[in-house]
């Protein structure tokens, strides 16, 4: 029994000799403390043991390295108890755009790479705005907005500008613009720039930019624009499609070979003349009042669907007819120029000028036109015209026709009249008033006389 009991001892003394348990301890730093918390912070772990750390970066910080006990960038680390572990992990605040400024308290994010930043993470050219357009710049000065011609100008006070008005300053560069993201109001009319970025400007409602040297305009960005005037520049094209609260659009002048309007339903008042289109869908246009499309090469023009039309100017188009008897609400239709065998103006009684010289009509209805103050039909193949319904008229021209006959005698308001040329046309018959007094802006042909009746 002694025996056995001094061999058991012999074995524990023996076991724990051989084998003793051994700890070490782990004690994580965090620097800066309220950058972020690592997992385990701490603890007795056995000797060999593999213990993973895991940092947890506070809100604004990033997890930067380990140092003490540990090293490396890895996220989470592995140690091998071997020793006593003091470790710390490393955080650091979060900066973004990598300028050396801390995003919490970086006013410029997105800082370029490489640019110098002031304390509040900004580089110059972020605060400033590139102006390279000395005209330009003048007129930001003269503005208030500047104060030295150096090619720049502080963002901060051009960036909540609503409205400026360029127009007539000799820029030729209006780079710059973009940053003016405010606008509401982009007048730079007159003016010599060849290129115009309006992309930033999105706010803009009415954007007016006509007489320069434009070839490209960009408006898809603005579809908040209700007015757009780019007359006279060098446009070949024009995407209005995403403009689809424009009211009034004066794209004439340029050289565009086709006009898309279709989603410009709001479109008021459309002038595109003197372009080179050779077709014109206005047929969703339905609230035009105002279509001015002359100096084109229309074959044809509908215009049934626009019963809101006050004013139609189609000349100096190949238009062989024209069907203007849904628009009873025009007072001006001007069609000179075309090559219309026909007019019918029998449903435009609100009509009170109407323009067809110089097209290829042989008769010619106004009996219903008695608001009429304005009759030009010189140029055609008049042999027959009667006014008499017309007593409103003031002025007629109606020159270089086939007139047989005239009779004015109901015309008390006319002062001007041109029916030269007109060389079958011997008496003009009048009313005794009238040929007691003939108005000095009268003119015929030295064959023709007036007379009281004509035979
Ligand atoms: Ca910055
Ligand atoms: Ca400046």
């Amino acid at each position: 029994m002694k025996k056995i009991i001094v061999l058991l001892i012999f074995l524990v003394v023996a076991c724990s000799k051989d084998d003793p348990i051994i700890q070490y301890s782990i004690t994580v730093q965090v620097t800066p403390v309220e950058g972020g918390s690592v997992s385990p912070s701490s603890g007795m772990f056995n000797e060999g043991t593999s213990i993973s750390l895991l940092a947890t970066p506070s809100a604004e910080y990033i997890f930067k390295n380990w140092s003490g006990g540990a090293n490396g960038k890895s996220n989470p680390t592995t140690v091998v108890m071997k020793s006593n572990k003091s470790i710390t992990a490393v955080f650091e605040k979060k900066d973004t755009d990598s300028d050396g400024v801390a995003d919490d308290v970086d006013m410029c994010p997105n800082t370029p790479a490489g640019e110098t930043v002031d304390n509040n993470g900004c580089s110059n050219s972020q605060k400033y705005t590139y102006v390279p357009d000395d005209n330009f710049e003048q007129a930001l000065i003269d503005f208030g907005y500047d104060d030295v011609i150096d090619d720049y100008v502080l963002t901060s006070n051009i960036d909540d500008v609503t409205s400026i008005y360029l127009n007539g300053k000799e820029i030729s560069d209006l780079t710059g613009i973009e940053n003016f993201v405010a606008l509401n109001e982009l007048i730079c009319e007159q003016n010599q720039f060849t290129s115009l970025d309006v992309s930033q400007n999105t706010s803009l409602t009415d954007l007016i930019c006509s007489e320069n040297l434009l070839t490209t305009l960009d408006v898809s960005q603005n579809t908040a624009l209700t007015r757009l005037d780019c007359h006279n520049n060098q446009l070949t094209s024009l995407n209005v499609s995403q403009n689809t609260d424009l009211e009034v659009l004066h794209v004439d002048s340029n050289e565009l070979t086709s006009l898309d309007v279709s989603n410009n339903i709001a479109l008021t008042d459309l002038l595109c003349y003197e372009n080179q289109l050779t077709s014109l869908d206005v047929s969703k246009n339905t609230y035009l009042t105002r279509l001015e499309c002359y100096g084109n090469q229309l074959a044809s023009l509908v215009v049934g669907q626009n019963t809101a039309l006050k004013s139609l100017d189609c000349s100096s188009n190949k238009l062989t007819s024209l069907d203007a008897s849904q628009n009873i609400a025009l007072t001006d239709l001007q069609c000179d120029n075309n090559e219309l065998t026909t007019l019918d103006v029998s449903q435009n009684i609100a009509l009170t000028n109407l323009y067809c010289n110089i097209n290829q009509l042989s008769s010619l209805d106004v009996s219903q036109n008695i608001a009429l103050t304005g009759f030009f039909c010189l140029g055609n193949k008049l042999t027959y015209l009667d006014v008499s319904q017309n007593t409103s008229l003031v002025q007629m021209k109606c020159s270089n026709n086939e007139l047989i006959s005239l009779d004015l005698s109901q015309n008390t308001a006319l002062t001007v009249l041109d029916c030269r040329i007109n060389y079958s046309l011997y008496c003009i018959q009048v009313n005794a008033t009238q040929l007691s007094n003939i108005p000095t802006g009268w003119n015929k042909d030295d064959i023709a006389s007036y007379a009281l009746t004509c035979n």
